[in-house]
């Protein structure tokens, strides 16, 4: 897959089916830092080639024909020297074994590939027909390729992946910074209980947005192996609590269910998901997917929170407690109104944890007001 694929529809990455997942994990193995990318660089330097099967099953036995049974420990040193040898070499799954090598490996020649040369199609073929990831690295055009079940990726160079990924997050900052503004001001329209869809819907599509190329830069630190670890830090601050936030907007906000439209806070999650780049940049359609109706007036018709997103910031609140506090007053304004006595209504609810609610809920007020 090309990376503009990758980049138009990264909201479906989250989930990954099961080749993807498999294609991210094979990524992993010979990701930089790796003993497994340690000796495909040794190979490439060596200026010879390799054909390897990361794993061994009944199927893969039944394509080997010639060669050695080593069982040996995997090491980048014997990987490298072993490559010399013509043919492939068989690894165990988790790669700590070199199981055979200067194997000839003759798979079904009816199993389509539109690769050129002998090994290039015999990794692909291997690949689709035992289902573990196949490594080639071509000596005629010195570059490493993953096969996990007939797709290809050629490993990249780090400084190439990290200058993309360096691009991607510069995106992710200004992301980052106009999904703040906005949820700063759908804070203090909550406060002020003047929230219309059309606040409710930016937040969620700016939601969206940051996770969507936060998912594309995780894969980039999965390429990156331990060359991304810089990033992965840079990664983990700018999207603290962006997941967590993205329910909460929603569960604060899925309208009740009517006769015509009901929809759960999961199946509004999950649509906002599957919305393309495109669907996502109109805010009519990110109502919809919300579960409002997306004509032009409820854009602008007032709704109010029932306070999830607010008290999740109320300090120590465990998640039992604010669905308790939620169902008890109804709404975000309710709480808002409530004095300690009536907070204490609540099961599970004492005086001291009133009064911090209490008190979490006045400083929220205050500082959204302020901004
Ligand atoms: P050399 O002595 O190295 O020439 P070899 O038996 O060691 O012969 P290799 O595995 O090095 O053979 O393969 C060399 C090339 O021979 C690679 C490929 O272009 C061609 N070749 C090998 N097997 C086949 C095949 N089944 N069909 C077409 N070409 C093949
Ligand atoms: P290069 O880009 O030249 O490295 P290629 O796809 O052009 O790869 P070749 O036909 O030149 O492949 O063959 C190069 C070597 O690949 C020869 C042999 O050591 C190995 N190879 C090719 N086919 C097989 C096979 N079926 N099983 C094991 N090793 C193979
Ligand atoms: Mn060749």
């Amino acid at each position: 897959m090309a990376a503009n694929d990758r980049a138009a529809s990264p909201g479906k990455s989250g989930q990954g089916t099961g080749n993807e997942a498999l294609m991210r994990a094979s990524l992993s193995a010979v990701a930089p830092g790796t003993a497994l990318r340690d000796g495909l660089e040794r190979i490439l330097r060596g200026n010879t080639g390799g054909l390897i099967v990361l794993g061994m099953d009944r199927t893969v036995e039944s394509m080997c024909t010639g060669g050695f049974v080593l069982d040996v420990e995997f090491t980048a040193t014997r990987l490298r020297e072993l490559c010399k040898l013509d043919g492939a070499m068989i690894l165990d799954k988790d790669m700590t074994k070199i199981l055979r090598a200067g194997v000839q490996l003759v798979p079904d020649a009816s199993i389509p590939t539109e690769e050129t040369g002998t090994r290039h199609r015999t990794a692909d073929r291997v690949s689709k027909a035992c289902g573990f990831p196949v490594v080639s690295v071509s000596q005629s055009m010195r570059l490493i390729a993953v096969y996990v079940d007939g797709e290809r990726r050629v490993l990249e160079e780090s400084s190439a992946i990290l200058s993309r990924a360096n691009q991607a997050l510069a995106t992710l900052e200004r992301y980052k910074l106009r999904l703040d503004e906005v949820a700063g001001t759908l804070s203090a329209l909550e406060i002020e209980d003047l929230v219309t869809v059309r606040d409710v819907t930016a937040v969620s599509q700016r939601l969206e947005m940051v996770r969507r190329i936060a998912t594309e830069i995780a894969e980039y630190v999965v390429e990156l192996g331990t060359d991304g670890r810089l990033l992965a830090l840079q990664l983990d601050e700018l999207i603290a609590g962006v997941e967590p936030e993205r329910e909460l907007v929603v569960r604060d906000y899925v309208p009740e269910p009517t006769a015509k439209r009901s929809r759960t806070v999961a199946e509004a999650l999950a649509e906002l998901d599957t919305l393309t780049h495109t669907e996502l940049l109109e805010l009519p359609v990110v109502a919809r997917a919300l579960g409002y109706s997306g004509s032009p007036e409820t854009l602008d018709s007032a709704v109010s929170p029932r306070g999830y997103r607010l008290l999740a910031k109320v300090p120590r609140l465990p998640g039992a407690i604010i669905e308790r506090l939620v169902e008890h007053f109804g709404g975000l304004q309710k709480l808002l109104a409530a004095s300690v006595d009536d907070l204490q209504a609540v099961d599970g609810v004492g005086e001291a944890r009133a009064r911090s609610v209490r008190e979490g809920l006045s400083r929220l007020a205050e500082s959204s007001i302020l901004e």
